[in-house]
């Protein structure tokens, strides 16, 4: 008996606009480990985020050897980095940071772990012509030393700044490999589903699911994007946003902002849990609004 193989059907994610209802963006994100939303920022956000971070993005050498060889090994170099966006650009830090479609998922996947969850990453990733296709991984592998299978510890997402499109480096996700167990393996080019989508939208993803940036054939675009990700309040960031966004920054930002990025303590002594990130014993949140800390 002969078995026909089945169809190739191409790996595709599920599509939507940010006003959609947000119950439905969880759901296609916790069923195929990414979505795509449309929308997320304006036209106008969209300037004037592009022009905040305009100049960081020239000065910044491609390749991060210079800075760092894993981080110049993991983004390749051809590609511009520039990170604490908090810091740089307040359009990230009104439109983005506190962004409802964010918040909304972050409350539903993150909140059941932890007290609360906190700013990860928020880090330009401009792909320059000629970057190869980036090793496909999950955001979550950085936290190695907790053992598998453990509830979401990330939610993660890129930001288009401008067009993405398969040969600019549209980012790269296999859509159901949030489900698997093992870290690494081999992958078909069919179950590859780019991340292609109009300049202001977000391509939002698990912590587990596999994804890379893609390759930029083109000849003389840069792919800007941004990365943005948050994690449980009780982990260790991979950028130093209290380094990264200082007290004399943070200070001028409004009180949800500063609770993001980490200056509230992760206080779970309700659940026989710690005081995490205090400072003699205070809130640093607090201190910030009371002035004593600055
Ligand atoms: O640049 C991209 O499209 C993906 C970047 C990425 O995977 C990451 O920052 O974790
Ligand atoms: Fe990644």
């Amino acid at each position: 008996m002969t078995v026909n193989p089945s169809p190739v059907v191409p790996s595709t994610l599920q599509r939507f606009c940010a006003e959609d209802d947000i119950v439905a963006i969880t759901a296609a994100l916790l069923q195929d480990g990414g979505v795509i939303v449309e929308g997320m920022l304006n036209p106008v956000e969209l300037r004037r985020l592009n022009a905040e971070v305009d100049p960081y993005v020239e000065a910044a050498e491609p390749g991060a050897a210079q800075i760092n060889e894993m981080l110049d090994l993991f983004f390749g170099p051809r590609t511009r980095h520039v990170g604490s966006l908090t810091a740089k650009s307040p359009t990230f830090v009104e439109a983005v940071l506190l962004h409802p479609v964010m918040k909304a998922i972050c409350d539903e996947i993150l909140l059941p772990s932890c007290a609360r969850y906190q700013l990860n990453i928020a880090a330009i990733l401009d792909r320059g012509p000629g970057a190869e296709a980036q090793m496909l991984h999950r955001d979550e592998d950085v936290w190695v030393h907790i053992p598998r299978p453990h509830p979401t510890l990330q939610i993660a997402s890129v930001w288009a700044l401008v067009d993405m499109r398969k040969d600019n480096g549209a980012t790269a996700v296999i859509p159901g490999s949030h489900r698997e167990t093992l870290r690494f393996r081999n992958v078909d080019d069919a179950e590859i589903a780019y991340a292609e989508m109009p300049a202001g939208s977000a391509v939002i993803y698990l912590g587990s699911t596999m994804h890379g940036g893609g390759a930029n054939t083109t000849e003389n675009e840069w792919r800007r994007a941004f990365h943005l990700s948050f994690c449980l309040g009780w982990l260790r960031t991979e950028e130093n946003n209290y380094l990264g966004t200082p007290p004399s920054v943070a200070k001028t930002l409004s009180r949800p902002a500063q609770e993001l990025i980490g200056y509230a303590v992760h206080d779970a002594i309700q659940d026989l849990g710690g005081y995490l990130g205090n400072l003699d014993g205070r809130d640093p949140v607090e201190m910030l609004q009371d002035g004593s800390l600055n």
